[in-house]
């Protein structure tokens, strides 16, 4: 079942589609289906155009930071290798150990990759696995915002800081103090206060961390009941970007009826991948919902929240996990993301980018990859 759904959507190569379409169909009930109805099938699918081809293709990227520095786009991603690590549910087949930083002039525009510009043996407190990033500028300084499991393998967020925005960056000795789990997300408001969104479910051990202590027994996924869910974490940063200013706090996602979402209710509760923007003096806080592989968000008035979930901004692109980022290039609004067109394979994307849309009332249209 979760196959057919998942190699359904937005795979662009229209005999892949087509072949694997037959074959969901065949499990229902699709024996009989006419000549004719595989012709009409074949024409909607035709008439179907790949959202994004992949920015770049002599590398697997993944994770997608957008800035627009300097009025030129830099994009900050994963970079996927082939690490020859099983796939499991704690993702340590995302063996990564360097970024590479991405621009363009414009969207459409040439990629240029600049090379490494942070490598993990570079990191004095680094383990393994350099998973989503982010960045910020402030004062002349760019800042690379990395989380990567430490030397007792958990995962604890690190900033490194170059005067180019495509580094090289030098980390700090130390990860930030107080930082943990995975993903994180900087937002500078309109005040020029810095905030920092972060966590991640399963792999990214956010529920290892109930209680403000790492558990190393905690069970390796999420309670999966009508009890109130796991929430992203934020806090506020300090004036020179590289420390937390305040505690800790959670990221409050509340229902249509102001109530705690569920655990349970996997198609909205947070997972991973937070990422923060303001549009017409709304908070958007947008995340991915991991096991059902939807991009969604929350809006609210300020940006600790609470936020109220509002819906679906991109239903699942091929491979497991789904990521995003929003950023306005001049007077349009862009949806930076990732899926697995040119591998096939979960651990080795691409990312991609396509419009973001949005209503006259604010809310965001949801996209079908
Ligand atoms: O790239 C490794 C992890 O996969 C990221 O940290 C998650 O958001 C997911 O995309």
């Amino acid at each position: 079942m979760l196959i057919c759904f998942k190699t359904t959507v937005s795979v662009p190569v229209l005999a892949a589609s087509l072949a694997l379409l037959g074959a969901c169909q065949s499990n229902n009930s699709a024996q009989e289906t006419s000549a004719t109805a595989q012709t009409s099938q074949a024409d909607t699918a035709a008439a179907k155009q790949p959202l994004s081809e992949p920015l770049v293709r002599d590398i697997y990227t993944a994770d997608p930071s957008a800035h627009m520095f300097e009025d030129k786009i830099y994009i900050y991603p994963s970079h996927d290798i082939e690490a020859g690590v099983e796939e499991n549910d704690n993702g340590d087949h995302f063996a990564m150990r360097d970024y590479h930083i991405l621009s363009m002039d414009s969207v459409n525009g040439k990629v240029t990759d600049h090379g490494v510009g942070l490598d993990i043996k570079d990191i004095p407190w680094a383990g393994r696995q350099l998973w989503a990033p982010d960045a910020a500028f402030k004062n002349g300084t760019y800042y690379l915002y990395f989380p990567v499991k430490d030397k007792q393998d958990v995962f604890r967020i690190g900033v490194a800081t170059s005067k180019s925005p495509t580094g090289p960056f030098k980390a700090e000795p130390a990860p930030i103090a107080g930082s943990f789990s995975i993903d994180p997300a900087v937002f500078t408001d309109t005040d020029g206060q810095a905030y920092m969104y972060f966590g991640g479910l399963w792999g990214g051990q956010l529920q290892r961390w109930q209680g403000g202590k790492y558990n190393p027994n905690a069970a390796e996924k999420e309670p999966n009941t009508d009890v109130p869910a796991l929430n992203a974490r934020m806090a506020k940063l300090t004036p020179d970007m590289k420390k937390f200013a305040g505690p800790v706090k959670e990221v409050v996602i509340l229902d249509e009826n102001g109530k705690l979402l569920l655990a349970s209710d996997n198609n909205r509760r947070f997972f991973e991948g937070g990422w923060m923007h303001k549009y017409n003096g709304k908070y958007y806080f947008s995340y991915s919902t991991g096991d059902t592989h939807l991009l969604v968000y929350a809006m609210g008035d300020s940006p600790a929240g609470p936020f109220t979930y509002q819906g679906v901004i991109m239903k699942p692109v091929q491979g497991w996990t789904t990521h995003h980022s929003i950023v306005p290039i001049k007077d349009t609004w862009y949806i930076f993301y990732h899926d697995t067109q040119l591998s096939n394979k979960t651990w080795l994307r691409n990312i991609k980018v396509t419009e973001l849309k949005r209503r006259a009332d604010g809310g965001i249209e949801t996209i079908t990859p």
